[in-house]
């Protein structure tokens, strides 16, 4: 099926967006909080709580801090949780 004929994709409505987390992570809470303020769907992975055992972020966002994302779209992958919100705002915000 060529681009032209493939069934239009809802603006951001795929889990593109995948979420590094950690339960009880008031840093994570705040970009979880913003992705439904923005109606963004996102996917979840928790990740080890021992900061030593989070190579795979690591390997992923150059960080081990979580939250951290990636967002398949853009190709963007990065931490700290207001550097996420400004870039969330920034991509998906509607320019608000
Ligand atoms: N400045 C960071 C702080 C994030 C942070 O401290 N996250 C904690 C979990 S709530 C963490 O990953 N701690 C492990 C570490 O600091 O290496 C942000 O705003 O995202």
């Amino acid at each position: 099926m060529s681009a032209a004929e493939a069934p239009p994709r809802p603006p951001h409505s795929d889990a593109h967006i995948t979420l590094y987390r950690l339960q009880a992570c008031p840093f994570c809470e705040r970009v979880v909080r913003r992705l439904d303020e923005l109606g963004l769907e996102y996917q979840s992975r928790f990740v080890e709580p021992m900061h030593g055992d989070r190579d795979a972020v690591k390997r992923i966002v150059g960080a081990r801090t979580v939250p951290a994302i990636v967002d398949d779209e853009t190709g963007v992958a990065m931490a700290e949780s207001a550097n996420i919100v400004d870039y969330l705002d920034a991509t998906y915000g509607g320019g608000e």
